[in-house]
């Protein structure tokens, strides 16, 4: 189970509710509207996502699962020094490990000291991951459910044994170029000389291959996104009529930013909380980014923050690329 925290941070069930409720009540009456991808991950939408990594359009997933399988041995050099000290290998948005496993395999293989403490916001997928990882023995596992900042200073709490904080997936893409800058920033004022960060980007490439990620022929990544408004009417007593919205993809070459929208097929009235949210006809919901990134582009994100990029791990289509970084 979950690590329990203390007592200050403690997210208990009606104080997480409430934070869901202000956001979504924030976001719904802003102009443009817009909710937050965070919560895209409750049970429906943790399975929702899986689906997601099996379409043979998301190349994502199997991009950066060929790295961590085919280049691990070079992984593990890139994060391990000389010193061969004790490490937590802290990982951000977990979700269901698989990458994550083959490098946790071979550091137990090859009997190297760490500590492993995946962080998630979705409790479902860390009991999951746990089932996954039980297999492995003598591995040293605290998982955190939260959100990256507030678990990341958990973490800290923890020891002040040398860092290594995975970030993989493509995660950092659903926060803006500019988000992207502040969050690294924060990251590495956390951090200690000598400490590590492997992070994952999808790399800009022909539009095409990017848009027909997010808009898979099945519409899966549609009920992914309209399975908020559902979570929405479960937990928040709205009453969205999922049929009334489109979903609506987006992916402009230039900055990078692919983005996903619902769109009100028609003007229509919705209740959230008690709170009448109107549409008009063709007005749409923002609900997130997927960056992408230049390897330029990565490199200014790196030193800007005050890391310095080590070296490069890239799959053969060279699609996807987990950077290295040094504090
Ligand atoms: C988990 C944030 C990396 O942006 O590619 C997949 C989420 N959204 N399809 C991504 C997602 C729609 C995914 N990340």
């Amino acid at each position: 189970h979950a690590y329990s925290l203390q007592q200050d941070i403690v997210q208990t069930e009606e104080h997480r509710v409430l934070c869901f409720r202000e956001d979504v009540l924030g976001g719904l009456q802003s102009y443009p509207k817009h909710l937050s991808s965070k919560y895209f991950y409750d049970t429906k939408g943790d399975a929702l996502f899986q689906q997601i990594m099996n379409c043979p359009e998301y190349y994502l997933t199997r991009c950066e699962l060929e790295i961590f399988r085919d280049q691990t041995s070079s992984l593990i050099a890139a994060i391990t020094n000389a010193r061969a000290q004790s490490f937590d290998l802290i990982e951000l948005g977990v979700g269901d490990g698989i990458k994550s496993k083959y490098l946790i395999r071979e550091l137990l293989d090859r009997k190297i000291e760490f500590r492993y403490l995946p962080v998630d916001i979705s409790g479902n997928i860390l009991s999951q991951l746990e089932t996954s990882l039980s297999d492995l023995q003598g591995l040293n596992l605290v998982s955190l459910e939260g959100e990256y900042f507030d678990m990341l200073r958990e973490a800290t709490k923890i020891s002040d044994n040398r860092k290594v904080i995975l970030f993989l997936g493509a995660n950092i893409g659903n926060m803006s170029a500019k988000e992207a800058q502040f969050f690294c920033k924060d990251l590495r004022s956390m951090l200690q000389p000598g400490d590590i960060v492997l992070m994952g980007f999808d790399l800009k490439k022909n539009p095409h291959t990017i848009l027909d990620a997010y808009n898979d022929k099945g519409g899966i990544t549609r009920d992914f996104n309209l399975n908020l408004l559902e979570r929405i009417n479960t937990e928040l007593e709205g009453n969205f009529d999922l049929h009334r919205f489109t979903h609506y993809q987006t992916y402009d070459p230039e900055t990078g930013a692919c983005k996903s929208y619902l769109v009100s097929n028609i003007k229509q009235t919705v209740i959230v909380s008690g709170t009448s949210i109107s549409f008009s006809e063709g007005e749409w919901i923002y609900m997130e980014v997927s960056q992408k990134y230049s390897l330029k582009e990565i490199e200014k994100l790196a030193s800007h923050s005050g890391f310095s990029m080590i070296t490069n791990f890239t799959d053969p289509k060279r699609w996807f690329i987990d950077s290295v970084w040094i504090a």
